[in-house]
């Protein structure tokens, strides 16, 4: 038995009764973006039909109570993810913005020779503002292995991490293939040896409620657009004492204290990293979303999310010449596979016609499908909004497809 009332769900979601190609959507591409419920689509519309207004400067109401709806948003994320002051929590653009907001200030922070420790299992994202800070400071990149089954090599974390390793990245789960890093271990290793760490949380936050402060974490990054908000808005959580050592990240109005041709000075916390006129209407949604999760709750979305995980993996394995990519031990509900000498473009399209989206490609990861020397998977990645028929349907289709390409 489902451990949720799925159908009640659905229709909390308007887009998932719409067709593709005639058929009914069957949506299996929540890890490039979750869909979103009418709270959060509310959220939206409220806030543009009935309190639109500039934040932080108005003195006129509409102003002060979407100054209020947004601060009220922050502290939804910060009790979200138990940070211990509201003014930790940045909200940014995204998963993307927060890591280069990060890494840009770290450059002011490295010098030639410091060691950053980046894992084989990142998205881009994670990388390349890396590699530019490395390029402009002369600090180190140094890649933390992967294995067959797509987890980290934490026999050689161990061996690489040393004083000289200033930062170590790496996300919570891996977008490409489920994997669920062992953060915890990462994090204490990194500070035993006064390391700072970040945390993408981008493909967590959907299924793992992470406690900030219990992760003993430097920064954990997420995007609202994949824990059912809207796109434009994410979080950057930092500790307290690296906010304040880092400098911002882009100037402007909203981070100033004081501004004269000769000195300004900068806001505090959380400002000094929000310059400009933010994307108020998403953060404010950002905070339904959490309500909107926290009403299914965290606990119940894993576990179902698990059982539509077991039995898609069981039921793809059925079909000859099916290989899967990932397989740990702890996995989140995300399926990359390939079938023996087909494109996953191709099976991807053919499924597309059967009114079903899964991604296909290297997912923004492509270190990992050079590793696995393959151009790229078929990746189907689950929500508790997911039945088991679609899953039965996905199979079928995926059937079809090999039958029509082989
Ligand atoms: N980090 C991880 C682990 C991700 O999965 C993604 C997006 C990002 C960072 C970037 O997030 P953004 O919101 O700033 O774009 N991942 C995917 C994906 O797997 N398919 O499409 C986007």
């Amino acid at each position: 038995m489902p451990t949720l009332d799925v159908a009640a769900i659905r229709k909390d979601f308007p887009i998932l009764s719409r067709k593709v190609h005639g058929q009914d959507l069957v949506y299996l591409d929540n890890a490039a973006t979750s869909q979103t419920p009418l709270a959060v689509i509310e959220a939206i519309t409220h806030y543009y039909s009935y309190y639109n207004a500039n934040i932080h400067r108005g003195v006129h109401s509409l102003s002060q109570e979407a100054t209020d709806a947004y601060e009220q948003a922050r502290i939804k994320v910060q009790k979200h993810f138990n940070a211990v002051h509201a003014y930790e929590v940045i909200l940014t653009a995204g998963t993307t913005h927060s890591i280069n907001i990060v890494a840009s200030g770290f450059e002011a922070l490295l010098k030639a020779g410091d060691e950053l420790l980046v894992s084989a299992l990142e998205h881009h994202s994670n990388i390349v503002p890396w590699q530019m800070a490395a390029e402009k400071t002369g600090a180190v990149l140094k890649v933390i292995p992967m294995l067959i089954d797509g987890t980290l090599d934490m026999a050689a974390f161990h061996a690489m991490i040393s004083p000289a390793t200033k930062l170590v990245f790496c996300n919570h789960v891996s977008n490409a293939l489920g994997t669920v890093n062992p953060i915890q271990e990462i994090i204490g290793a990194a500070h035993a040896v006064g390391a700072a760490v970040l945390i993408d949380g981008a493909q967590a936050a959907p299924h793992i409620q992470a406690d900030v402060q219990a992760l003993d974490v430097d920064f954990y990054v997420v995007s609202a657009h994949k824990i059912c908000g809207p796109t434009g808005v994410g979080m950057l959580y930092g500790k307290e004492k690296w906010l304040e050592k880092l400098p911002p990240y882009q100037g402007g109005g909203e981070m100033i204290a004081t501004v004269s041709f000769e000195k300004t000075t900068y806001a505090g916390l959380p400002h000094k990293f929000e310059a400009g006129t933010p994307n108020i209407s998403g953060g404010i949604a950002f905070g339904a979303a959490l309500d909107y999760m926290h009403s299914i709750g965290f606990d119940k979305i894993a576990a179902y999310e698990q059982e539509l995980l077991v039995y898609a993996t069981k039921a793809l394995l059925g079909i000859e010449g099916l290989e899967i990519y990932g397989t740990a031990a702890e996995k989140t509900a995300v399926v990359s596979f390939n079938i023996k000498g087909l494109h996953p473009y191709d099976i991807g399209s053919i499924l597309d016609q059967m009114g079903i989206a899964v991604r296909t490609g290297h997912h923004c990861a492509q270190p990992i499908m050079d590793y696995y020397s393959i151009p790229g998977t078929v990746r189907a990645s689950f929500s508790f909004y997911n039945t088991f028929e679609e899953i039965d349907r996905l199979v079928a289709g995926v059937q079809k497809a090999k039958d029509m390409l082989c």
